[in-house]
């Protein structure tokens, strides 16, 4: 196929609420959705998951709109490309910039899977007709509105819930939690917000039978954390630190890691993610798909991704309701018991509507081959 036309839209959408982490509150989200037309006149749709400041990874909305405007779109337009495995290659030369390249990627991706008539789950080789979803909940004012908000997600359906820690804000919440909810699936997701000094604060948490918890150490760091490992039962799930399959690889090899969070952004792109799923699988690692806070485009990305076999753990795409007023695709994703059911459509399995998306474009800039 022949990538003749990119089409890259500014989006900016508020949240429902606002989303608190150890490293920041979310009001909004700005982003850029990506679509790629061929010779045929077929289209494709990916979003940049890249939030409006550095704090999770290095990228940025901007940074991904200087890489894709001046860097990768030039690598791509009037390109003759076979199949989606090669856009890696083509990326390869240019460093990092993970979430930009993915957008391109996922887009490209949409259109192959589109114009071979199968669904992108088909694409990538998944089976799964329907996938199990959990939640992940922001820092509360109080631990009274978490528990309260744990419970309405928890009646809604969310196959395990993920609450954010900090420090000071840790082992009596989750103490608080488990006293409310004793047998729920229940982790929590630190981002990076500890160091090994705080190694018998995290010991501590291993009383409350959690099913992981998520990048308690640095951002870059898989040393340190193979250390904390072998000091703590309760597993070890990274995140930030992965950002490639070599990333998975060395830390499954040094023991840093018994879970992987697969974010399709921060690994650059769905060939990545499938590298990282295969070489899991084949190392008993179970594996995740978590989540960027996505519009819709993004998130139906997720849905097809999840469906390959060693996602074998709820991920993070809740309903587009939980995030948004309304969402930028028809219909919107909506899981039912904790569950979402893998659209039968071709591509990425939902309509993108246009209507809802212009509200929220800023600004579009067109390409031409
Ligand atoms: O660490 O997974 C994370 C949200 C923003 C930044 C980082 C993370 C998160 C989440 C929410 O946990 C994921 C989602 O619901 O999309
Ligand atoms: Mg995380």
């Amino acid at each position: 196929m022949l990538i003749t036309e990119v089409n890259i839209r500014k989006m900016k959408m508020m949240m429902k609420t606002p989303f608190s982490t150890s490293f920041g509150t979310f009001q909004h989200k700005d982003f850029l959705l990506l679509e790629v037309t061929d010779e045929l006149g077929n289209t494709g749709w990916g979003e940049s998951t890249a939030f409006h400041s550095p704090w999770y990874t290095e990228e940025t909305f901007e940074t991904n709109l200087h890489m894709i405007r001046d860097f990768l779109i030039p690598l791509i337009l009037d390109q003759e490309i076979t199949h989606p495995n090669e856009v890696n290659t083509l990326f390869a030369p240019l460093r990092k910039n993970n979430m930009a390249k993915a957008a391109v990627e996922g887009a490209i991706w949409d259109l192959y899977a589109k114009r071979n008539k199968l669904t992108l789950a088909e694409a990538l080789g998944g089976t799964a007709e329907k996938i199990e979803v959990g939640i992940s909940i922001g820092i509360q004012k109080s631990t009274e509105q978490l528990i309260d908000v744990v419970q309405r997600f928890i009646e809604e359906g969310y196959k395990r819930i993920k609450v954010k820690i900090k420090p000071g804000h840790d082992v009596e919440v989750i103490r608080s939690l488990r006293e409310a909810f004793p047998t729920i699936p229940l982790m929590a997701d630190a981002n990076s917000a500890y160091t090994l000094d705080d190694i018998d604060l995290l010991k501590q948490l291993d009383e409350y039978n959690l099913m992981m918890i998520e990048q308690p150490l640095a951002s870059d760091d898989i040393i340190d954390h193979a250390k904390l490992q072998k000091a703590i039962k309760t597993p070890i799930c990274l995140d930030e630190s992965i950002t490639s399959f070599e990333d998975a690889r060395k830390a499954i090899e040094l023991g840093s890691t018994q879970i992987i969070n697969v974010k399709i952004g921060r690994v650059g792109g769905l060939t990545e993610s499938k590298k990282i799923h295969d070489y899991c699988m084949e190392k008993g690692i179970p594996v995740w798909c978590g989540g960027m806070l996505e519009a819709g485009i993004g998130r139906a990305h997720n849905i097809a991704l999840t469906s390959l076999p060693n996602f074998t753990l709820p991920g993070d795409t809740a309903s587009s309701s939980r995030y948004w007023e309304e969402d930028v695709i028809t219909p919107e994703v909506v899981a039912v018991d904790g569950f979402i059911t893998v659209p039968t459509e071709y591509g990425i399995g939902y309509e993108p509507n246009l209507e809802v998306m212009d509200r929220y474009t800023v600004e579009q800039i067109h390409f031409k081959a």
